[in-house]
């Protein structure tokens, strides 16, 4: 039988092996974005010394004493001149939290710092804490914004009515965090709350996603955007939408901003996903717009339909039919790492460049909202390539 020691380093060999597995590209992709065939992270990424306790008076049976359930919703950025997520990271016990991952290249070889983050709290507890968006603003520090979940006090007898609102801190180093107030808006809950990368008229500049419910955006909804004079008070007065909801199309039910906007000479590129209902539940998707660059909240460009949508193994998770994305990374090359969660459970990277998703975003049709004018749009496609495609063997 195997000694104890031998068991231990058996795992933490395995564990080596498979975070030094390689990732390789699709043989296909739509000239839009390439998928990649690995997870970026799953719950297996985690550190064996996270999970397992190592003591043999105390854990005989070498048992994983605390789990973790999945790695997902991860804020992105480069740093350091590596690609850095900020990993929503979810124990088996449902409590999420955040812990940096490195990688040399975007693709593969992600490997988790020594500890999750130790994230400060307000006076008020947050009961769970998730969706970091990571942004190098402007004013020298990296935010990190992101969901703070707290019991609904106001409704004592369910056990599953939450607030949820805006969380903020700050850092310069992603491993020390100097916790700030809470977002103050006026528009019931919020999630989904992204920081602008550059100052609006001297102020900060949030998009938001008000909402009536934890779960239900109610009469709320769309991608809001509003300005706080300062992020040690953050306070937003006013929200205007941005990107409203909208019937028959893939944000029929709730949308919210992805990542921060990306900056382009043509204007910025943001990254959204969008939630319809279906008899098998909601089904969330990736989608892209585009918005001027002297007023980020106009929109200038929208595609129809999405830009992602859950694929084959994707489709099948803790919350099945949902891609989610709250990060990406721009290189030096102007490539693009697009990190997207597949089925609130796995982390998963698209790449592209800066070029390809200003063409997709200002040249693919915009949703004509009528079945009509779908089907014209594509007839005239099809009579365009008829002629183009002359001389061609079909
Ligand atoms: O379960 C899907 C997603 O649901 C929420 O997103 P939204 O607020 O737009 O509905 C979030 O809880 C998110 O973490 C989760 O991935």
């Amino acid at each position: 039988m195997m000694k104890f020691q031998e068991k231990v380093q058996q795992l933490i060999t395995r564990q080596q092996a498979f975070l030094a597995t390689p990732n390789v590209a699709e043989p296909d992709n739509n000239g839009i974005y390439q998928r990649w065939q690995h997870p970026v992270l799953t719950r297996d990424h985690a550190p064996v010394s996270w999970r397992y306790d190592f003591n043999e008076q105390s854990n005989p049976f070498l048992m994983e004493r605390q789990g973790i359930n999945a790695t997902f919703n991860a804020g992105a950025m480069l740093f350091n001149g590596k690609y850095v997520l900020a990993v929503r990271v979810e124990g088996d016990d449902r409590k999420s939290f955040f812990a940096i991952a490195e990688s040399p290249n975007g693709v593969d070889n992600f490997v988790f710092r020594d500890k999750p983050i130790t994230m400060p709290e307000t006076d008020d507890p947050d009961t769970n804490v998730y969706d970091m968006r990571l942004v190098a603003h402007e004013d020298g520090y990296i935010y990190g914004l992101f969901c703070t979940e707290r019991k609904d006090f106001s409704q004592p007898d369910d056990l599953s009515a939450a607030v949820a609102q805006c969380g903020i801190a700050r850092t310069k180093d992603l491993d020390n965090w100097e916790r700030l107030p809470d977002l103050i808006t006026y528009s019931g809950q919020q999630r989904n709350v992204v920081l602008h990368p550059e100052f609006v008229d001297s102020k900060y500049a949030l998009f938001t996603r008000p909402q009536d419910g934890f779960i239900s955006v109610g009469s709320g909804g769309g991608i809001g955007w509003g300005l706080t004079e300062s992020m040690e008070n953050a306070e937003i007065k006013e929200e205007v939408i941005v990107d409203a909801k909208q019937y028959h199309t893939i944000t029929e039910i709730k949308n919210g901003q992805g990542p921060a906007p990306i900056k382009t000479d043509q204007g910025w590129l943001h990254l959204a996903h969008g939630v319809r209902n279906t008899a098998a539940g909601l089904r969330y998707v990736l989608y892209m717009f585009m918005t001027e660059l002297e007023r980020p909240w106009v929109v200038s460009h929208k595609p129809a339909g999405h830009l992602i949508a859950p694929q084959g193994s994707e489709r099948v998770g803790d919350v099945s039919n949902v891609v989610f994305s709250n990060g990406w990374i721009v290189n030096e090359d102007n490539q693009v790492f697009i990190y997207y969660a597949s089925s609130d459970t796995r982390m998963h990277v698209a790449t592209s460049t800066v070029e390809q998703l200003v063409d997709y975003v200002l040249n693919t049709p915009e949703d004509g909202l009528f079945s009509a004018l779908s089907v014209r749009k594509r007839n005239e496609l099809i009579e365009r390539n008829a002629q183009t495609l002359k001389g061609f063997s079909l």
